[in-house]
């Protein structure tokens, strides 16, 4: 125990389903994170909750307990994780999609908080006026879950501008905050993608673009959509930093965010960070994810960053599969608390649905 953990990225061998799992084992990528225990733990424990938390989530939607657009994020934690995990919480900023709940979580929002936004009650991160595509709290720091693709993109701007103009502009010198805006790669068809790509590397603003590519858009596969399916390559038209990571893999997305975030922090500017993903279910709880072929959805199934992750772990002797085992039994009676904490919360009063719309005093 105790021992450092530096691995080099191993090739992955199989390039069975198709030209993305094709680009993954082709990956040149830097060297990925090295670990202590305690940072291995704390990425595990970051991971489960966000996977273990959504599980409970389509449980209760299909129980009928939750409803309206739920979209889950079984399969990309390592991003979550990985990214957010490599900033600092209460400090730099997060923005994200509508598929958000593990964002929230890895940005330290409670999960009761965010379970009782899901069931839309006054306990909730939003006060139960969002629900699961607009999770919000000013207090870590989550700018944002947004239903229009691409929306939060100008608002991680604006973050990452502030935090600028504070140091240059007004004088303070503790203002280094760096913000990640996290979408998905059907987002990156969209003009405030190229827009905001543009005035980041113009300013040299500290921010990541994190792209999600997780390979679909709803039913649309990214190879049929985009001219050129290489994300990352996109920052080079701007000047800018690109860099692509097997998004399955938390210690090689913790690396990359590292170095993104330590350019942004001495004022180098932005990075495009494409991160090669899946998504384990459909694009949504009402989807019933017909589209895609089984011989795929196996393969990355088979690289699913949990089991990656404690691998790692395991095999540098820095935990046991009996910790981590322990570990999930923890989560799983935070993820019940939060859900008994929710149903049992109150609904918002009627008398004050337009409250919060305006900021207060
Ligand atoms: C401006 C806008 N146009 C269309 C939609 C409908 N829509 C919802 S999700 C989605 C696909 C987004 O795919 P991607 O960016 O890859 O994210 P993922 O769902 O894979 O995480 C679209 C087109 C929308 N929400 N907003
Ligand atoms: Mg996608």
């Amino acid at each position: 125990m105790g021992q450092d953990l530096a691995v080099d990225t191993a090739p992955i061998g199989s390039a069975a389903a198709g030209p993305h799992a094709e680009r993954l084992s082709n990956l040149v990528t830097a060297k990925r994170a090295t670990v202590d225990r305690e940072t291995g733990l704390e990425l595990f424990r970051d991971m489960t909750l966000g996977r273990r938390f959504e599980d409970k989530c389509a449980e209760m939607y299909y129980r009928g307990k939750m409803f309206g657009f739920v979209h889950l994020y079984n399969g990309q934690e390592a991003v979550s994780t990985g990214v957010i995990g490599a900033m600092k919480r209460q400090h730099d900023w997060f923005c994200s999609t509508y598929r958000d709940h593990v964002h929230a979580l890895s940005a330290g929002v409670p999960a009761r908080e965010v379970m009782s936004e899901l069931f839309g009650k006054e306990t909730g991160c939003s006060k139960g006026r969002g629900g699961s595509m607009h999770l919000f709290s000013k207090e870590h720091h989550l700018l944002g879950g947004f239903a229009f693709i691409a929306e939060g993109i100008p608002v991680a701007l604006g973050s990452a501008f502030t935090s600028r103009y504070k140091r240059d502009a007004l004088g303070d010198a503790s203002s280094n905050a760096v913000t990640a805006a996290f979408f998905g790669d059907g987002t990156c068809n969209n003009g405030q993608f190229f827009e905001c790509m543009n005035m980041a590397q113009l300013w040299k603003l500290p921010i990541l673009f994190v792209v999600e590519n997780n390979k679909w858009a709803i039913g649309m596969a990214h190879d049929r959509a985009t001219s050129d399916p290489e994300i990352w390559r996109k920052a080079a038209s701007f000047g800018m930093a690109g860099e692509e990571v097997d998004g399955m893999d938390v210690l090689a997305v913790r690396a990359a965010a590292q170095r993104a975030v330590e350019r942004a922090r001495a004022g180098e500017g932005p990075t495009l960070l494409e991160c090669l993903t899946y998504r384990f279910r459909g694009h949504s709880l009402a989807d019933p994810d017909e589209l895609r072929a089984e011989q795929e959805k196996q393969f990355w199934a088979q690289r699913d960053p949990l089991k990656a992750l404690e691998r790692d772990l395991c095999e540098a002797n820095l935990v046991s599969s009996d910790e981590l085992r322990s570990i999930e039994k923890e989560i799983d009676a935070i993820v019940q608390d939060c859900v008994e904490f929710a149903l049992s919360a109150p609904e918002p009063d009627p008398t004050e649905l337009t409250r919060y719309i305006w900021a207060e005093d």
